[in-house]
């Protein structure tokens, strides 16, 4: 993609992600219906899918030989990455958008042969948005994000990780992400993987750690966390597949060892 086409993709991809939040912000407190998917908790509503839609409509007008990779149903199936592919979580973070009306996210990634290009998460809310045109640095807003401080410990550090990984269960030994809870600084829970990135990338938190991902809810993440010098990988420290459901763990580098070596390969079992 040439230089002109990559800033008016990213141009446009940005004027459509406030509109879509504008469109969320205005409904926000209409009734809602709410269904469950692969469990209970699990949740989706008919925002979920019209946020979606809106933007699967746009690519099809404005970029027909694009693909898109997407939480929802709009998008088409994939067996590798060649080629242009946006990767949409239309609400990250459905719960709280249920539950709470705030900390939600649009999420937006879009690859050229599996590279990172353009990243977008949209706390709408808030009314911030975070992105990245690779190699230009990351912004929140009109802000440029400074490269993360490499000189934090873990014991200096915050982390974001949900509850459910300190209780017993069949993917972490519980004892050994206790020690990590009581080794750090801090630990937050946001329930918005995309939003986690994002405040990884400013810096206001140090890592993010989650068992369970999906392409759409990293794609944008690990984009902009390139930009400031974090990184991506899962939790045994390795590259991960962009179409498969996945660990992770995105940090602040200077952490990165002491994190899987000290705690995160020997708590899976
Ligand atoms: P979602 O709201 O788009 O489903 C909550 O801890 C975070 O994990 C959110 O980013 C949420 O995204 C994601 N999440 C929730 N359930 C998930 C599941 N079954 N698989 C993958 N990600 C999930
Ligand atoms: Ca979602």
């Amino acid at each position: 993609m040439d230089v002109i086409t990559r800033e008016t993709l990213f141009n446009r991809v940005r004027a459509w992600i406030l509109e879509a939040g504008a469109i969320i912000r205005n409904q926000i407190n209409d009734p809602l219906e709410i269904n469950t998917k692969s469990n209970p908790k699990d949740l989706v509503t008919e925002m979920d899918r019209k946020v979606e839609f809106f933007f699967a409509s746009k690519i099809k007008q404005y970029y027909p030989e694009h693909l898109l990779l997407s939480e929802e149903g709009y998008g088409d199936t994939f067996e590798n990455v060649s080629g242009t592919v946006w990767i949409i979580d239309p609400i990250d973070g459905t719960m709280n958008f249920v539950h709470q009306k705030q900390n939600f996210a649009i999420s937006i990634g879009i690859y050229e042969h599996g590279i990172g290009e353009i990243g977008f998460i949209y706390d709408v809310m808030n009314n911030n948005l975070y992105s990245a045109l690779r190699g230009n640095g990351a912004f929140k807003n009109t802000k440029r994000l400074a490269p993360l401080n490499k000189n934090k410990t873990i014991h200096e550090s915050i982390i974001c990780l949900n509850h459910y990984w300190l209780t017993k269960n069949r993917i972490v030994d519980e004892t050994v992400m206790q020690q990590l809870i009581k080794d750090v600084r801090g630990t937050r829970t946001y329930g918005s993987a995309a939003l986690e990135f994002a405040y990884v990338a400013e810096g206001v938190v140090d890592a993010y750690i989650s068992m369970g991902l999906e392409p759409w809810d990293i794609a944008a993440g690990r984009i902009i966390i390139e930009e400031v010098d974090g990184v991506t990988t899962n939790i045994s420290g390795d590259k991960v597949n962009m179409l498969e459901r996945t660990s992770i763990l995105t940090c602040n580098p200077s952490i990165q060892k002491d994190l899987i070596h000290t705690y995160l390969l020997k708590a899976k079992k």
